[in-house]
Order: C-alpha cells, then structure tokens, then sequence
C-alpha cells in the first residue's frame, strides 16, 4: 500500500504548483480568463480612446470587487494569447484600443492604470510603430496582432480588463 503513496503525492503536488502559478482561477463574466493571467472583456461597437476607456470603466465595468479599465498587455506571451483570442475565437481582427499612452510624454509609452511602462520593440511593436510622434498617442493593438500608435480620435474596438486593485 506504500508503494502508490509517492505517486499520489507528487501528482498532488503538481496539481498544487499548477493552482499556485496561476494568478487568476475565474473571471466575472462577460470578462473571460484570457492566458490564464487576466480577465479581458471585448465589447461590441467602436468608441474614441477616451470614450473606449470610459466604457471600461463604467458601463462594462466588472462587479466588485473588481474595477475595470482598458487592458495591460504586459507580456509578449499575454500578446499572443489575447489575438489568438480574437481572430480564432472572437473571429473580429481589427484595431483595439488597449490602456497605453505617451501623451504629454512623447516616445515614453506607459500603461494609464498601473503607470508602468509599455514594453519597447520586438516583439510587442509592429515595424516602424510607432510612428505618429505627437499626432498619435494612444496604444493600438493592431489587426496585425502587434502594437501601434493611434490618433485617439479614431473609433476602435475596446479591450477592457477587470483588475483586482
Ligand atoms: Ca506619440
Ligand atoms: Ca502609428
């Protein structure tokens, strides 16, 4: 009978360390777990960055204790996870407003909500983006599937994310 406890164990464990690298075990719907790292909400219609956000932040907003606001894609795995999401599942590849700007700081791109910064290059940035200089502030993520600079008058689709803090 001792023999079967190793294996029991360490299959628990495994199953321990997997709950633990996940930050996020559900989302509030319509927020789905996207990556297994956040909960990303994709609403229909097109609005200007600022009303993209406003959206976000109200009307699609999570219940408590959540609060909501345009996305963070801080990593390049998250990137690749969110567009596999829209061309394969939401099937709407298009522009998406996403919570980056570098208005009022020309070149230095930060995420509003958390105010960190935006990763630089390859892999999040598509060729030549950005490329606006001060005509272009805010954070597109691109039919592409990479990021770009966008006028924020521009009527996009909206990502909106349910943060936790
Ligand atoms: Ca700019
Ligand atoms: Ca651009």
């Amino acid at each position: 009978m001792k023999t079967d406890v190793v294996p029991r164990v360490a299959v628990l464990v495994g199953a321990l360390l997997s709950l633990a690298a996940a930050q996020i075990a559900y989302c509030p719907a319509p927020y789905i777990l996207i990556g297994g790292e956040v909960c990303l909400y994709f609403p229909g219609g097109t609005y200007t960055w600022l009303d993209a956000r406003t959206l976000c932040q109200t009307a699609a907003a999570p219940p408590d204790p959540y609060t909501g606001d345009l996305a963070e894609i801080q990593t390049c795995e998250l990137l690749s996870s969110v567009w596999n999401y829209i061309y394969y599942k939401l099937e709407r590849p298009s522009n998406y407003w996403i919570g980056g700007k570098d208005e009022g700081s020309e070149g230095s791109w930060f995420w509003v909500k958390s105010g960190t910064p935006v990763p630089k290059g390859s892999p999040f940035w598509f060729t030549a983006e950005p490329d606006g200089s001060n005509a272009e502030n805010h954070l597109v993520l691109s039919p592409n599937g990479y990021l770009a600079d966008g006028r924020m008058d521009q009527s996009y689709y909206a990502i909106c994310q349910a943060y936790t803090a």
